[in-house]
């Protein structure tokens, strides 16, 4: 018998009726969510049991969602928890005229100013994605201090996506929206529902497109990057019909094509701005996990069970092995010349190392032990170290320096005992290197790159991730683009 149902007094139509009762109002009554996030199997998968118990007993903090402890008896609520967990009687669909009903154009194209509303320099601009009562918030990247502040849609993930000039800036919630900023006017320009639970989104370097990856349903789709009018929806399916799951989706500017990796089924596909037709690449394995070199050429992939290999994208094959062990985090890889050789490093989600592949051999040339398990690593072309955390182990609240050239590690920061610290992204010009305090009542550390000492601190609401705008429109080596 399932949780949720325990005898005549947990009868599925009663956790239902509780369902329609309390929470149908925020969260939609098909679970889709309206007000408050979807609640569907699929949007709680990262919801820890212990942490839903509390969230539907104490409610979530800086938001609209109530406790029901005392309002609902014990046995109910986890009742509630239980079915949560469960796919809906109907099975949840998201079609072309969802997409096109959800969208508002908050400004039509060409309605804004060109030129930015304010004095920072536009090029310097970071973004900082703050998950803990969901916003955005601006900061000028010179003086390093904050000039705005969006409230965002439900839990953001994936990095900002920005148009080449810097302009406009694209954001993709877990629940399924996208939305466009105009990062000069300081204003939200467009919105749009492009799915239930979305992975990211990649914004064409021509500008014209904007390219969403999701896992329920099992789409890609295809928005104009103007005013994210909805131009195609791709179901995702292998040549047995087999729909898969988008793991995420890639601008390969280089290239002029958006490259999709597939969750449930051993392909690539590539998706040229040309002729907007999928070509799939086959692969021997499910690759869940990506990092391209910088000319878009190769991509170098993982499984989940960790084994590596090296795709040929002109050749459509694979053309190495790449010897990893743990789970390698290539997403975060990032690349650097050494003696000469072009090199790239990734963190590892389940080892305290780092590993460094030769990028004409695909050799590991080094392995660089850290204080444990880490998601991201860091640099920039000006400065010579490289920055990891160790956020997966007892160690999350300190980040390692590494020297590019010796592969040691050379120092380290800890900007607050006993609290998680991850993700850098250095100004422009690679002197200063900005940390989250990744709390509720977190921050953003500025450290000088040089000397790691700390210059101050913003603070934030759990900081994630933060992008700054010259960095990823000239795709640095030392970030994720
Ligand atoms: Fe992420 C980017 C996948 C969990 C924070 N994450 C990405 C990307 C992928 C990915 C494929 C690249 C997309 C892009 O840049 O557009 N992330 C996954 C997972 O599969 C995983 C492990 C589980 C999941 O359910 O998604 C996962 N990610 C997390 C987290 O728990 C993090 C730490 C907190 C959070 O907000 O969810 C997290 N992921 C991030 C961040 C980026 C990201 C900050 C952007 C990195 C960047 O700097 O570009």
């Amino acid at each position: 018998m399932p949780a949720w149902a325990g005898g005549p007094a947990g009868s599925v139509s009663d956790v239902a009726t509780d369902y329609v009762q309390h929470c149908a109002v925020c969260h939609g009554a098909d679970r889709l969510g309206g007000m408050g996030p979807a609640l569907l199997p699929e949007s709680l998968e990262r919801l820890k049991p212990d942490a839903m118990r509390d969230l539907l007993r104490n409610g979530r903090a800086a938001t609209q969602m109530p406790g029901f402890a005392g309002q609902l008896p014990e046995a109910t609520l986890d009742r509630l928890a239980a079915w949560l967990r469960t796919a809906p009687a109907v099975a949840p669909h998201w079609e072309a005229a969802d997409i096109r009903a959800s969208r508002v154009v908050h400004h039509a194209p060409g309605s804004l100013p060109d030129r930015p509303v304010f004095q920072a320099d536009p090029s310097n601009l970071f973004l900082v994605v703050e998950s803990g009562s969901h916003h955005l918030s601006v900061l000028d990247g010179d003086a390093q201090a904050p000039i705005h502040r969006f409230q965002t849609r439900f839990a953001l993930h994936g990095g900002p996506k920005f148009s080449r000039d810097g302009r406009y800036v694209f954001v993709a919630s877990r629940d399924g929206w996208v939305s466009k900023y105009d990062l000069w006017n300081l204003a939200l320009v467009a919105e749009v529902r492009v799915g239930l639970n979305t992975r990211n989104v990649a914004v064409s370097d021509d500008g014209r497109w904007v390219m969403a990856g999701n896992t329920l349903p099992r789409t890609l789709v295809l928005l104009r990057a103007d005013d994210l009018s909805l131009a195609r929806v791709y179901p995702v399916a292998g040549a047995d019909g087999r729909a898969s799951r988008v793991s995420a989706v890639y601008d390969a500017a280089p290239r002029q094509s958006f490259i999709a990796a597939l969750r449930d089924i051993p392909a690539v596909w590539e998706i040229p701005y040309a002729t907007l037709e999928p070509r799939v690449i086959a692969l021997d394995d499910v690759l869940d996990d990506f990092f391209f070199d910088q000319p878009y050429r190769h991509i170098l992939g993982a499984s989940r069970a960790g084994a590596g290999q090296v795709i040929d994208l002109d050749a459509g094959r694979k053309v190495a092995d790449l010897a990893l062990t743990g789970m390698p985090h290539l997403g975060s890889g990032i690349t650097w010349r050494r003696g000469g050789r072009e090199v790239m490093a990734s963190p590892n989600l389940r080892q305290g190392a780092l590993s460094v592949i030769d990028m004409q051999t695909w050799q590991t040339v080094a392995t660089i032990p850290t204080n444990g398990p880490g998601f991201f690593l860091r640099s920039h072309e000006a400065t010579p170290y490289a920055w990891t955390d160790a956020m997966m182990s007892p160690r999350r609240d300190t980040l390692q320096v590494i020297d590019k050239q010796t592969l040691a590690v050379v120092g380290s920061v800890t900007p607050s005992p006993g609290r998680t610290a991850a993700h850098v992204e250095f100004t422009r010009d690679g002197r200063y290197a900005l940390v989250s305090l990744m709390e509720p009542d977190g921050a953003i550390v500025v450290y000088d790159a040089a000397t790691l000492r700390e210059v101050k601190r913003l603070p934030m609401d759990r900081p994630v991730g933060k992008y700054n705008v010259f960095n990823k429109t000239t795709r640095s080596s030392g970030t994720s683009h």
